[in-house]
């Protein structure tokens, strides 16, 4: 598909305007009715859109996020800023209760949960795309301290065996909620039953979300962490899901090598060793660990039951957008992207699809188990690049463009191209389909 001058201006037109209707103060919602709330790797996307048109609420955005880190460091992964909205939304903020730690934030509401830590590379977007940086040096200063405690709370807490790898302890602190990968640790264990009423399925149809049961393994990890005051420690000893994730790592590497860079920027030179030995760290964990020499890409490994679990991923591709895979490792994966189990048998689809074709669990239209979501897109395109690799670069980045506009700007889509998947799936008018239409068409 060709995209003339016209077709790509009022698609950045819809952009800003989605940008200005999700935006409420001082924060941007995801999407107005399903997720009324600030979530932490959605603002980071955001706030990068942002700074592209409006720079003061690209600030604010962080600022508003970085208001409610906990005494530990952590960011949390959604702030509950207003109640009302919590009739759309569950769990709300009393079942996450985050109060139970004395160390999360006493004038708002927030899970005790994170998000990938996006925040590092979003930064030093933010400061290259200044106009006047000396203006805004204090900003930025106080903001790559507020990442750095939150990057040192993850290295302190999150891995115990100083292997540069953190894990995460719920499966939406890997953003990518359903992911198949996770099936094998459910496998082990049954959830309780819980009595509660969805309110995503009033928002989308039940066939584009998580089952039910998946909702109870969901459920369940709050409360157990929930009852353990939120205490690392304590949750390290108890919780059935400890996974070492390839994305989550990724950003966290690629962040690091951004703030090295910014923290010389800024004149914090002592803050930008700490984030180059961060950074080879972390590379060194997800190279020596990470890779399935079989699958051709990198994988998981739960380290609860201390096992690498196999799928062919979007996420697997990430190590690229971090730039530590070799060349070698990095053909494999070009290789792979361009084959059936990305591109489907007839070698037709749209990338990338979050899960490959060939895993029993791919469903085109379940959330993370199939369909295509944009910030993936852009963070793979990236990362291809880097390696040389322009032309599946390209069409990572058009088939975000092609998908938003023939079928609006959707949270995720099929990567099948058929008249059965013509529309778009999850919420409408999403923000970071917005932010990252805006910053591919830059
Ligand atoms: C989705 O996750 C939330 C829980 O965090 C949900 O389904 O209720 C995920 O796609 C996540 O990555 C995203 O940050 C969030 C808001 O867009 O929605």
């Amino acid at each position: 598909m060709n995209f003339n001058h016209s077709a790509i201006e009022s698609l950045r037109e819809r952009s800003i305007v989605t940008l200005k209707k999700n935006w409420r103060e001082g924060f941007t919602v995801p999407s107005a009715n399903l997720y009324p709330f600030q979530w932490l790797w959605d603002s980071g996307f955001v706030s990068m859109g942002w700074s592209l048109i409006d720079k003061y609420k690209a600030r604010l955005e962080l600022e508003t996020l970085f208001g409610a880190q906990w005494e530990n460091g952590m960011i949390p992964h959604i702030i509950f800023h207003n109640d009302s909205p919590e009739k759309q939304y569950f769990p709300d903020a009393k079942f996450h209760g985050s109060e139970a730690s004395d160390l999360s934030p006493k004038h708002v509401k927030t899970t005790g949960m994170t998000q990938p830590p996006v925040l590092g590379f979003v930064l030093e977007f933010l400061f290259e795309n200044e106009i006047d940086k000396q203006k805004y040096l204090d900003f930025y200063r106080s903001a790559v301290k507020s990442v750095f405690r939150f990057h040192q709370y993850l290295y302190q807490n999150r891995d115990p065996k100083n292997e540069g790898l953190v894990y995460i302890r719920h499966n939406w602190e890997s953003g990518t909620d359903n992911c198949a990968v996770w099936d094998s640790v459910w496998a082990r264990y049954s959830a309780p039953t819980y009595d509660f009423v969805r309110k995503d399925t009033l928002h989308v149809d039940q066939s584009q979300r998580p089952t039910k049961k998946d909702y109870n393994y969901y459920m369940n990890l709050i409360e157990l962490s929930r009852n353990c005051g939120y205490d690392e420690q304590k949750m390290y000893e108890i919780l059935p899901f400890l996974i070492q994730d390839p994305l989550f790592n990724s950003i966290l590497a690629k962040s690091n090598q951004c703030l090295s860079r910014l923290s010389n920027a800024l004149d914090l030179p002592e803050l930008s060793v700490q984030f180059d030995e961060w950074y080879a760290k972390t590379a060194h964990g997800i190279n020596t660990k990470l890779f399935d020499d079989v699958l051709g890409q990198y994988t998981y490994f739960d380290l609860k039951n201390n096992v690498q679990i196999s799928e062919p991923t979007a996420m697997g591709f990430a190590p690229l957008f971090a730039g530590i895979a070799s060349e070698e490792r990095a053909n494999k994966m070009a290789e792979l992207i361009l084959s059936k189990h990305f591109l489907g048998e007839n070698l037709d689809g749209y990338l990338c699809p979050s899960l490959g074709y060939s895993s029993s669990a791919f469903d085109p239209v379940r959330y993370w188990r199939g369909p295509i979501w944009p910030h993936i897109n852009w963070l793979l395109a990236i990362g291809f690049k880097q390696y040389g690799f322009l032309e599946i670069a390209e069409k990572l980045r058009n088939d975000i463009i092609e998908l938003s506009v023939k079928k609006g700007f959707y949270e995720y889509f099929s990567p099948i191209k058929s008249e059965e998947f013509k529309i778009g799936y999850g919420g409408e008018d999403f923000s970071w389909t917005a932010a990252i239409l805006l910053l591919i068409m830059e």
